[in-house]
């Protein structure tokens, strides 16, 4: 006889993608963030787009292939077929990728030639965080704010709607916050502007400035 909750789990689709665990605990942000949208957004959300990119690159093994900062570089030479399925999924796996990895408990602040990048391209951190707030209550319906960095270090701040990311441009990515309702619904309903402000407290600098450095080496990838 079958025992509830003994069986094992099914394994998941083939495929050359992977959902890493979280690197921290679910309840490591509360209350900037419950236990509970953590626990969804990254068993249940992010893991359906690995699921649907594994799918979509199945009979594609050119595609399956490459890494996914190139696929999403490339997206008008993609198969017609998948090629929305790659920007959704692709998207949301590398957006959701970078956002778990710039988060993390005892967040610090800013250090060193980062620090100095956000004085320089953002007005200091405070304008900088005031800036990104601002562009983040301006993206209508689901999206994204970033700051992106160019191979020589400069930053800017960019919103992008949907699963968007400005990896499809070619650029990479040094920190982003997620913007679409089930990052924070549970908590502060449609207040998006109070999630945005606590959204610092989640941020752990130390990993900010470990991509700053790799984005500076051409070895940041997503
Ligand atoms: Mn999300």
């Amino acid at each position: 006889m079958l025992v509830a909750g003994a069986a094992p789990a099914p394994p998941p689709p083939l495929g050359p993608f992977r959902l890493e665990p979280l690197p921290y605990p679910t309840t490591s942000f509360v209350p900037a963030i419950d236990a509970i949208t953590m626990q969804i957004h990254h068993d249940r959300l992010h893991q359906a787009y690995v699921s649907n990119l594994n799918v979509a690159v199945k009979d594609h093994s050119n595609v399956a292939a490459m890494p996914l900062q190139d696929i999403l570089a490339r997206l008008p030479e993609m198969p017609e077929a998948i090629r929305t399925t790659l920007r959704n999924s692709g998207g949301g796996h590398a957006n959701h990728t970078m956002f778990w990895q710039v988060m993390g408990p005892h967040g610090g602040k800013p250090g060193g030639t980062l620090a100095a990048a956000i004085d320089r391209d953002l007005g200091g951190l405070q304008k900088f965080q005031e800036d990104f707030e601002a562009a983040g209550r301006r993206v209508f319906a689901a999206g994204w704010v970033f700051v992106t960095v160019t191979r020589d270090g400069k930053l800017a701040i960019e919103a992008r709607p949907n699963q968007d990311t400005p990896l499809m441009d070619g650029r990479r990515v040094l920190l982003g916050n997620d913007l679409w309702e089930h990052a924070y619904y549970l908590t502060y309903q449609n207040r998006r502007a109070e999630y945005l402000k606590a959204w610092w407290s989640t941020v752990n600098w130390a990993k900010v400035g470990d991509r700053y450095a790799a984005a500076e080496a051409g070895t940041l990838t997503i």
